[in-house]
């Protein structure tokens, strides 16, 4: 397979990093079975950046083949949870040891700044893997009382091999999130990171093989949704797939899980969270909040507050405010120290954004700041606030993933509860007031899996997350996510009783 070569010349990081990059099968780096490769694009110049081995059907079955034959003998029921917790420390061990390396290649192949990559991406990996190596050994059955001349107990078993398939956004956070309850369970995992971000899945195999996993625990394989995802989520021999990305995709990973093996299913999808600022709030927090609501990692994070309700009382000032505040946020270069926004990650998502920003101007809604994109190479878009909307537009409706949002004046309570449950979506919803009773009052009314109260985009590795209505099914993180990932099996023992 072919290497990546790259030389970070970067105040905050100077280094050359050189590694492999085929498919990750069996603890091997291979090529595609079809010798294919994917072009890897910096999203700063739209050049490319590596060509990374391109998986098809026959590597999903290769790796899910290296799965089966890890469960059956290294991993599943034959490594006791502390044997795997050791394991999943270690690899926390070198993640902290290359932390700086894979912030870097994260900001170079998503476009995310590398402060944000090092504090949030990879602190936040670190953290989820962390947690996870502590549940390893913590997961248990019960005992259920029946009758005295009967033994009865369930057990926790992991379940197999699990498929799972991630997107651009979190390139290494999602990878975290996925592998560390799974393997925590004792599954072997056959992972698809998105064909635009693959570098720091890449570099976490090699990481997996320096922490001394068992060959075939975990099989990445880089390649296209409709082909290396699809035979994914299609497999006769994958029990159970996780999916993060668009609720389009995850509508197709759950008609294969039904049309195949009727494998279990879990999602994350969209969202088009509201942010609701009533009159009481600290404006100042609410604005500071607000931005990074929306801008932070461009707009293109799950949770976007991308829909700000905002009190008739405090309206002029917080827009004042917001404006500002937006007006000052740096865009450019992902590596320089005062960067705040990157470009988008691909052309494909730029043409996406452009056309939601088209399609809010032709109908009727005003661009306040932004609205175009920003120099001249690269998919960099300036952070875009829209006013005079109505819900029917479908800036107001669908989830746009970039740096836009619409702002929309409010009279009470009862108006801005309707409307902000408005949506197919309920992924998460924030509430700014210093009203405690308002703040739980109205956070418990929102129809969504995650309610802020005076914060946004903020994330534990023990809080469960997920979404209500559109935005998906299951929950991650947490103790909850162990569920994901184990069978059930109850165990009957006949202590005396006769036939
Ligand atoms: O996502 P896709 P895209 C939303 C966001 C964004 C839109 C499109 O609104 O603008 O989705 O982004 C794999 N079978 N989110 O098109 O296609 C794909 O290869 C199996 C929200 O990039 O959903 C990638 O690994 N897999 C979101 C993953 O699915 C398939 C994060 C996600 O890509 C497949 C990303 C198929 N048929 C986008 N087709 C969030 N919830 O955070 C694609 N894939």
């Amino acid at each position: 397979p072919s290497t990546f070569t790259h030389e970070f010349n970067a105040p905050a990081f100077k280094a050359k990093v050189s590694f492999n990059t085929g498919l990750f099968i069996n603890g091997q780096f291979v090529d595609g079975s079809d010798n294919t490769t994917i072009d890897v694009i910096n999203p700063t110049n739209g050049k490319v950046i590596t060509s990374v081995s391109e998986g098809t059907p026959k590597d999903v079955d290769l790796a899910v083949d290296a799965a089966h034959a890890a469960f059956d003998t290294a991993w599943g029921l034959h490594t006791p949870g502390a044997q795997r917790s050791i394991l999943m420390s270690k690899l926390v061990a070198l993640m902290e040891k290359n932390a700086d390396e894979l912030a870097a290649l994260e900001a170079l192949d998503n476009g995310k700044t590398f402060n944000w990559a090092r504090n949030i991406d990879v602190a936040g990996s670190i953290d989820c893997i962390r947690y996870y190596a502590g549940w390893a050994d913590k997961i248990t059955g019960q005992v259920q009382e029946t009758t005295e001349d009967k033994l009865t107990y369930s057990r926790h078993e992991p379940i197999g091999v699990v498929g799972q398939i991630i997107p651009w956004n979190f390139p290494l956070l999602m990878m975290a999130w996925k592998i560390g309850p799974a393997l925590a369970c004792g599954n072997t995992v056959v992972l698809k990171p998105s064909e635009f971000t693959p570098l720091t899945a890449i570099r976490m195999c090699h990481l997996i093989n320096e922490a001394g996993f068992p060959p075939g625990v975990v099989n990445v394989l880089t390649g296209y949704g409709n082909t290396t995802g699809n035979a994914i989520s299609s497999h006769m021999r994958i029990e159970k797939v996780a999916f993060t990305g668009s609720t389009i995709v995850g509508r197709k990973i759950m008609e294969a899980a039904a049309r195949s093996n009727l494998k279990n299913v879990t999602l994350e999808l969209g969202g088009k969270s509201p942010n609701i600022i009533f009159d009481d709030a600290d404006i100042e927090q609410a604005v500071n909040w607000a931005i990074f609501g929306i801008f932070w990692n461009h707009g293109q994070t799950c949770t976007a507050g991308s829909r700000i309700f905002v009190q008739e009382g405090i309206y002029d000032e917080f827009f004042k405010r917001f404006m500002e505040k937006t007006r000052s946020l740096k865009i450019g270069d992902p590596f320089a120290p005062d960067t705040f926004q990157g470009p988008q990650v691909s052309e494909i998502q730029f043409n996406r954004i452009m056309s939601y920003i088209e399609s809010g101007k032709a109908a009727g809604a005003k661009v306040e700041i932004g609205g175009e994109r920003h120099g001249s190479e690269g998919y960099f878009i300036k952070p875009t606030i829209f006013t005079n909307v109505d819900p029917s537009m479908k800036i107001v409706q669908e989830e746009i993933f970039g740096p836009v949002c619409v702002l929309i004046k409010f009279k009470d309570e009862e108006d801005v509860i309707k409307q902000a449950n408005d949506t197919l979506y309920g992924l998460a919803a924030a509430v700014f007031t210093q009203d405690l009773n308002r703040a739980l009052n109205t956070a418990h009314r929102l129809k969504a899996g995650t309610a802020w109260i005076n914060c946004v985009n903020s994330f534990n590795s023990n809080v469960p997350f997920g979404g209500f209505k559109q935005s998906g099914i299951g929950r991650e993180c947490g103790d909850y996510a162990l569920t994901n990932y184990t069978a059930v099996k109850a165990v009957h023992v006949n202590l005396g009783h006769k036939m």
